[in-house]
């Protein structure tokens, strides 16, 4: 069948994504201002994006989509809302349950939405050339949905709607269409600084501002090696991902529960308890998280995360799962380990094990960690 040579109008093609499931489309040139490109070099020469060294290395490519794509014309942007049933702050004051966060509750957003993009740019592909992303492609997306008008960049820097509040996601198709661009959103913060203060590892440096290397987002899911030592008490019982300045936005009063079945809470994740993961081994962990983001962090990171949380929960009951992950194989949970058991065993218990595993001990990252400990307890 030959393709009909009248390309489909904005409304149509909002039309088509909105039948798609997709919340929220707009349209935006695809370029972003000299002011965005400018914040994202400040960012990126201060170190805010720690060992994210993906940021810089397609650093040009990021700042603007021109660059990624010089014939690209439109980024059509989409929201998804992911909005949760309650507050997720609530699971935060049990100590002997996990937080995870909202987003990582079921199925990985990047295959919901990708599944969804690709239908919108094989339609469009026959009026002209489209290409889709979400989350991990080398664009600013929250500065071009903002461009589209879909929210604000809000004072914790996540897009903000004044009709679904915090909790949407974001994806694109780029174009060579040339589609007429909506509106801009403009910030509707005002005097407010709820998620600024609320931050639990002072992560802003300032309004609009983030060190990613403080976020616990980035300390449980994107660093790789031991957590810093000094932030350690301030993640509680967070174990994946961090909602704190999403989900105290007064915005959220307009905020709701999302329809996507793949993004309803599954049971399991909505609370469960520390003791359902900290014995994972591999395969379970595999098994537990098929389909989900968190599978991507692996089990080492994932119980590095959980052993951080049950230091933190001042339950002795966990001391004998905590020393089994003293031999683990990964130094990673054997660091972590170390962390934790300073934190619920008695003295005498720690003596006997540094006594027992700190000269058999050959990584260099496990060993720092009993040493700090040892000159901590001096
Ligand atoms: C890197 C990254 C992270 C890093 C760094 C976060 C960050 N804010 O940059 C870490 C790992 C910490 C992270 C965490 C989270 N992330 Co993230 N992340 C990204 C990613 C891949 C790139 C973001 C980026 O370009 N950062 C670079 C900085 C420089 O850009 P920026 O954030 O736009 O910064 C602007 C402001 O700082 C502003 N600015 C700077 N100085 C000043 C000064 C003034 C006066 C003003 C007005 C403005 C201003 O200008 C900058 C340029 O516009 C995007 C996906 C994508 N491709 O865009 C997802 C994305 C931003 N993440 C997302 C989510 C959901 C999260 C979490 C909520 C996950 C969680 N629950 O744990 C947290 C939220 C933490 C937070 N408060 O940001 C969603 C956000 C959706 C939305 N509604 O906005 C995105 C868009 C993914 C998606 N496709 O849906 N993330
Ligand atoms: S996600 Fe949590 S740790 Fe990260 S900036 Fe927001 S409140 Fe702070
Ligand atoms: S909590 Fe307040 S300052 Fe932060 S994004 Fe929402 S309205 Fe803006």
């Amino acid at each position: 069948m030959t393709a009909p040579t009248q390309a489909p109008d904005r409304e149509a093609i909002r039309a088509f994504a909105r039948g798609l499931g997709f919340d929220v489309v707009r349209f935006t040139r695809a370029e972003t201002k000299s002011e965005t490109r400018e914040r994202l070099t400040t960012f990126l020469d201060q170190g805010l994006h720690g060992d994210m060294a993906w940021m810089k290395a397609n650093a040009d490519r990021r700042a603007d989509p021109k660059t990624l794509w010089p014939e690209v014309k439109t980024a059509i942007m989409v929201g998804l809302n992911y909005g949760p049933e309650s507050d997720p702050r609530a699971s935060l004051t049990q100590s002997d349950a996990a937080s995870i966060s909202v987003y990582a509750r079921n199925k990985d957003y990047h295959d919901v939405l990708k599944k969804r993009l690709r239908r919108l740019a094989n339609w469009l592909n026959a009026w002209g050339d489209v290409k889709l992303f979400v989350d991990t492609a080398p664009i600013m997306e929250k500065p071009l949905a903002q461009q589209a008008g879909i929210g604000w960049q809000g004072k914790h820097t996540n897009l903000v709607s004044r009709d679904l509040g915090s909790w949407l996601f974001l994806g694109e198709v780029l174009t060579t269409l040339d589609i007429a661009p909506d509106d801009a959103e403009i910030d509707h913060c005002g005097a407010c600084s709820r998620c600024l203060d609320i931050c639990p590892t002072q992560a802003f440096i300032g309004p609009y501002q983030i060190d990613a290397r403080r976020c616990i987002s980035y300390l449980t899911i994107e660093n790789k090696g031991p957590i810093p030592r000094e932030l350690r008490a301030s993640m509680g019982n967070r174990i994946y991902g961090c909602d704190d300045c999403l989900a105290v936005c007064p915005w959220n009063k307009f905020a709701r529960m999302t329809e996507e079945a793949d993004f309803l809470p599954r049971p399991q994740l909505t609370a469960p308890r520390l003791k359902e993961f900290i014995g994972l081994d591999d395969a379970n962990f595999r098994a537990l998280f098929s389909g989900s983001p968190i599978k991507r962090i692996g089990r080492a990171r994932f119980i590095r995360n959980v052993l951080i949380a049950v230091g933190n929960s001042g339950d002795a009951s966990f001391v004998q799962d905590v020393e089994k992950l003293l031999a683990d194989e990964a130094p990673l949970v054997r660091g972590a380990a170390v962390w934790a058991l300073h934190r619920l065993a008695p003295r005498e218990v720690l003596a006997v094990r540094r006594e027992a595993l700190l000269s058999a001990e050959a990584d260099e990252t496990v060993r720092a960690e009993w040493q700090a400990e040892a000159s901590a307890s001096a």
